[in-house]
């Protein structure tokens, strides 16, 4: 028997928005590129761990785009190695909650080579296989004593026994901290003869769980974000009566270069100084692309502090000259949030700082520029993003109005 794992296809990602097109393109071929491969092996049975598509709401010719080619997988494996394949799939975190996902769409009382689980449909047999699929839950701890322990126990032993499950594992995955994850080493109790994962993004070699079940990460099949450096593609499985599988590894080249760069200072510099580091930074970028034969992104990410000025005096008007001159750099990103103001007007501490008298030059305006101030900084505290310290467009919006509406009913000196 001959099995497809994949995972993470997040057909219909659009991000960054600004490539959006460029990105549904790339998700969408190497679903192609991957149901090529599988075409051409001609394989039993195809897993999708989970994220099949970006959202719960997508554009319908991305959901026909994905119903065809899975019938394309399942009439031309027919045609050419006289096979019926049968597809599997779970839910990932981005195809929705369980009762309301993308996959409902694919569903298909004719598809018979289709199946889908979820919350009334845990148990896919047929005379070969008997596997569990498990969508994904933020309750990894209850979702493995409640449903995937009880039921794996009850796995019928005398077929190949498979969990299939869209979640981090401990002790296989490099699991971000505070984030919930299955174990390698509960799983490794289970009656199971392999485990493949979804949500993880970086493939992963086979390894062995404790019981001697495989268990194998394919990892999303483009690059999901910026900085990412593994290999895309999907894992191939070949079971052997007497010997143990063989593992093939099927390499999709990512349509586009993703580049992260991270520009850090520790000294203070001048506008002009971070201006010339990002603009050698997009002009090496450039000629790389420009050497080979794919078009990309970048994002740069400057840290640091400035000795004098604003992040907006870093003059980048001439990154769209570059641009101009080379079609394959898609989109320049420059990411100066963490750069750190002059430390003489970082240092205002608003509490040491009598506010009337500092905008008293705006003589009878100074009370209305007061209140504005003050609303400016509740709104700050209450309602700042943790990670950027701003307010949402939401938030802002009502102060901007604000503002427009007291300035507009005043002339301030000038012409009269
Ligand atoms: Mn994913």
């Amino acid at each position: 028997m001959k099995f497809a794992i994949l995972a993470d296809t997040h057909i219909g990602r659009t991000i960054p928005l600004a490539v959006g097109q460029h990105r549904v393109q790339a998700f969408s071929k190497a679903f192609s590129h991957a149901v090529d491969a599988m075409i051409e092996e001609g394989v039993d049975y195809l897993f999708l761990c989970g994220d099949l598509f970006e959202r719960r709401t997508l554009r319908p010719h991305l959901v026909f785009f994905v119903h065809d080619e899975l019938y394309r997988l399942a009439t031309e494996t027919m045609s050419r190695h006289g096979k019926h394949v049968q597809i599997l799939v779970i839910r990932g975190n981005h195809d929705g909650s369980p009762g309301s996902n993308t996959l409902d769409y694919i569903k298909h009382p004719l598809a018979r080579y289709l199946f889908v689980f979820d919350e009334e449909k845990r148990i896919y047999t047929d005379p070969n296989l008997v596997v569990l699929g498990i969508g994904h839950y933020d309750q990894v701890d209850r979702a493995f004593s409640e449903i995937v322990k009880p039921l794996a126990r009850e796995l019928s032993p005398d077929r190949t026994r498979i969990l299939i499950l869209h979640a981090f594992i401990l002790g296989q995955h490099n699991v971000p901290a505070d984030t919930p994850a299955y174990s390698a080493d509960q799983l490794g109790e289970l009656p199971l003869d392999y485990v493949f994962a979804g949500h993880y993004h970086k493939a992963c070699q086979p390894s062995r769980l404790k019981s001697g079940a495989w268990m194998l990460t394919p990892g999303s099949l483009e690059i999901y974000d910026f900085g990412e450096e593994s290999e895309k593609g999907f894992w191939l499985l070949e079971t052997r009566a007497e010997h143990e599988p063989q593992f093939t590894w099927v390499k999709i080249e990512p349509m586009h270069t993703m580049r992260r760069v991270e520009l850090r200072s520790k000294l203070r510099n001048p506008p002009e100084w971070y201006r010339e580091q990002i603009l050698r930074a997009v002009r090496d970028f450039s000629s790389e692309l420009g050497s080979s034969d794919k078009s990309g992104y970048i994002r740069i990410v400057v840290s640091g502090g400035l000795s004098e000025g604003f992040p907006s005096d870093i003059d980048l008007s001439e990154i769209d000259r570059i641009r101009a001159a080379n079609r394959g750099l898609l989109h320049v990103d420059v990411d100066t949030i963490e750069l750190e103001l002059p430390i003489l007007s970082a240092s205002f501490e608003h509490e040491q700082v009598d506010l009337p008298m500092f905008f008293k030059d705006f003589n009878d305006f100074t009370p209305e520029i007061t209140e504005m101030h003050s609303r400016v900084r509740e709104s700050l505290e209450e309602n700042a993003s943790v990670q950027t310290g701003l307010l949402s467009p939401s938030h802002r919006a009502p102060l901007i109005e604000d503002w427009l509406r007291r300035f507009r009913t005043r002339r301030f000196g000038g012409p009269k």
